[in-house]
């Protein structure tokens, strides 16, 4: 098995980097690709992890694979992109696959119509044969270690990767909810059947997470990075309090081994298991404050009742939303963030208003952190997509690459139907005028904005000139899709 020539592991470039330049834009360690190539090692395959984000990708003399990392929908038409390119330079011989959480939500013929002739990075049968690795030998996401992927990076990118903010961490898997919108792993409720396919969360073997943890700090420590500020992989950082005491244990462990480095982190939680935890288990939160989580990002998404009940994130109330903002601050200390990802369908005037009353009320109060984002809506992995009056949004999407851009959760809508977008954008407007934002809105190449959008934006964010007529260096200084790999 495997030495029949190289696989490539490649993580794309982000979308917002500046084009000729590969010194800061969207560096960050890609834990998603790190692991398959981890998993493809542990199966016998040589594997290499090349970053587009640190260099331009490189191709070895004899190469039999590479597989590209799609991180989500806003990633399709750039590796679309790289696909026709790879093509023309690789011949036939060169097998090429797609994988990652961006293609999970395709089916079989939609990845074909994107991407024809090429593999399905995610079906480990098919990736392990086209990279020459035993599947059988592979071990699984919950028991590999990212070690021996981490040993083949240079100290120049391991350091560049523990300086970045965020340092990305893969803790757990999986969320038990249901919200409608949400095209992270989760339970979902067929919208035809009514067929339930629960999710559990589920964590990595504390053992890996040990011993990658403590691989990760100690390098730090010997290459001289002081502070590692770590964002948890959890979707709902409280759901497993029990798990989450345990990791809390380790890195308490890890970082009295290396006092040198400071170790903060972050993650994102619902209000719900928050206060639950808080009720019955207020020593995982302390424990997890000790070892460092300095913020948790609370899933707010909107800021009226029926809203939430309308989009199936029932989890939510305005008294548990409040009471995880205040007790985040109030009781542990810690930073909390206003995660506010708003357009649902269902919204209206009244609701957008509820959400940036809250909103402010929270920041004026807390001096939490405001994190708006404005959803889109029917993305592949959600009940939406699959659904028949969908299909010509679907076919849209599927023919105009571009239009995959505007997927983007930080950029303004773009859609046609003026009402909607008003509405949508001038709430996010609000929600980034809110004192303590830190989103950057960016503005998403696939439509040209009218003069009155142009004047309205660049008087709310003055210095910034939104146009979808942009030159490469343009795209870099505003935060303007760049699709170099
Ligand atoms: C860390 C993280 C980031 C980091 C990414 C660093 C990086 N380059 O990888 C940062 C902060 C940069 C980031 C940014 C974004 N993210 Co993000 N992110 C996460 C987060 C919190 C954890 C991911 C992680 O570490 N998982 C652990 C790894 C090991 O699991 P995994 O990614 O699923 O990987 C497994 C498989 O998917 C597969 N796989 C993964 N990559 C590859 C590559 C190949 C080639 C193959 C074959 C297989 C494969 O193998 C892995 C092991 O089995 C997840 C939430 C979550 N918990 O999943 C969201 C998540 C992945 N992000 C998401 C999104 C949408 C984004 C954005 C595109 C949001 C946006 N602005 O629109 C942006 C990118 C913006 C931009 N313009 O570029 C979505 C993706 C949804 C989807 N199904 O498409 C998620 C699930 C969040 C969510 N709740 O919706 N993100
Ligand atoms: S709580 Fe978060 S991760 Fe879980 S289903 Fe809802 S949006 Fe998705």
């Amino acid at each position: 098995m495997g030495f029949e020539g190289e696989t490539i592991i490649l993580n794309l470039r982000h979308t917002y980097a500046p084009k000729n330049e590969r010194t800061s834009g969207g560096v960050c360690l890609p834990p998603g690709p790190a692991m398959i190539a981890a998993r493809l090692k542990g199966g016998g395959a040589d594997v290499e992890l090349q970053d587009a984000n640190l260099r331009p990708l490189s191709i070895p003399e004899k190469l039999r694979l590479i597989a590209v990392g799609v991180l989500g929908p806003v990633y399709v038409d750039p590796a679309m992109k790289l696909y026709k390119k790879l093509r023309k330079e690789l011949g036939p011989d060169v097998a090429i696959a797609f994988g990652g959480p961006g293609v999970s939500g395709f089916t079989d013929q939609q990845f074909q119509q994107l991407f024809p002739g090429a593999l399905y990075g995610n079906n480990d049968v098919i990736l392990a044969k086209a990279a020459g690795a035993d599947v059988r030998a592979m071990p699984s996401r919950f028991e590999v270690s990212l070690i021996e992927i981490l040993k083949q990076k240079s100290d120049e990118d391991f350091v560049k990767y523990m300086n970045a903010n965020p340092v990305p961490y893969p803790l757990s898997d999986g969320c038990k909810f249901k919200c409608e919108f949400c095209i992270a792993k989760h339970t979902i409720v067929d919208p035809i059947t009514a067929e339930e396919h629960k999710v559990h969360e589920q964590y990595r073997s504390p053992t890996v997470v040990e011993t990658d943890f403590r691989y990760i700090v100690e390098r730090a420590k010997q290459r001289g990075v002081p502070e590692l500020n770590i964002y948890l992989s959890n979707l709902d950082l409280f759901q497993t309090p029990k798990k989450l005491m345990e990791f809390a244990e380790i890195v308490f462990k890890i970082k009295k081994d290396n006092p040198e480095v400071s170790v903060k982190m972050r993650g994102l939680s619902t209000a719900a298991s928050f206060m639950q935890t808080h009720r019955h288990m207020p020593q995982c939160i302390e424990r997890i404050v000790e070892a460092g989580l300095d913020a948790v990002g609370f899933g707010v998404d909107g800021g009226d009742a029926k809203t939430w009940k309308k989009v199936g994130k029932k989890q939510n109330t305005i008294q548990n939303c409040m009471d995880a903002i205040r007790t985040t601050r109030n009781i542990y200390g810690i930073r909390p963030q206003i995660l506010e990802v708003i357009g649902v369908p269902q919204e209206t005037q009244e609701s957008l208003d509820a959400t940036v009353q809250f909103g402010s009320k929270m920041v004026a109060e807390t001096d939490a952190e405001m994190r708006p984002y404005l959803l889109k809506w029917g993305l592949p992995g959600t009940p939406t997509w699959g659904m028949l009056e969908n299909q010509p949004y679907v076919q849209s999407m599927l023919a105009h690459p571009k239009r995959w851009a505007d997927t983007d959760f930080s950029a303004w809508r773009s859609e046609r139907d003026p009402e909607q977008r008003e509405l949508v954008n001038e709430t996010y407007a609000q929600l980034l005028n809110l004192p303590n934002n830190t989103t950057v809105p960016v503005w998403v190449p696939s439509r040209k904005l009218t003069k009155a959008e142009i004047q309205e934006l660049t008087k709310r964010f003055p210095g910034r000139t939104p146009t979808d007529h942009l030159t490469a260096e343009e795209c870099g200084e505003l935060n303007v899709g760049n699709y170099d790999t």
